[in-house]
């Protein structure tokens, strides 16, 4: 089922000029960037956006890492494409993450993971709605 889900690439990455290399190995998996977006996140937007992590004692240093250096904000579209990007981004810890995936490739620490990705359908849609309009998504 053909389905989109939202992916920053975040500061780590960014600051170490990897987007585009990021952005191949998204394509290599089969996911399309139909919108994508750079941008320097205010203090407000990313505690908005990690707002469930508000009580998590990383929280405060997570808002920080996030507004340190601009990210890069994507619409990914493809087959189950929520769970295919969780799949190839790896696991939160880069240290737990499966060869050949981004966090394993390029994440510097559990913080400084490179990528974000949805973590279901609905926050799919509730978190590309934060960054874009239906008509900036072009599939
Ligand atoms: P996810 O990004 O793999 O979905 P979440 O548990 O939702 O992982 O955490 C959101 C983000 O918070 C992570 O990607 C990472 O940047 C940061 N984070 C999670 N756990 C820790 C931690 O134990 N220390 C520091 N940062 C963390």
């Amino acid at each position: 089922m053909t389905e989109r889900t939202f992916s920053i690439i975040k500061p780590d990455a960014t600051r170490r000029n990897l987007t585009g290399a990021i952005n191949a190995v998204i394509e290599g998996a089969g996911l399309r960037i139909v919108a994508q977006r750079r941008v320097k996140l205010t203090t407000e937007q990313a505690q908005k956006f990690y707002e469930v992590h508000a009580e998590r004692p990383f929280y405060g240093e997570l808002v920080e890492q996030m507004t340190a250096e601009p990210v890069v904000v994507q619409v990914l579209e493809g087959d189950n494409a929520v769970a295919a990007y969780r799949e190839v981004m790896g696991a939160t810890n880069p240290k737990d993450a499966a060869d050949g995936t981004i966090r394993k490739s390029f994440a510097l620490s559990i913080g400084e993971n490179s990528v974000h990705g949805s973590d279901s359908q609905d926050n799919a849609k509730i978190e590309i709605a934060q960054f874009f309009t239906d008509d900036q998504i072009v599939g």
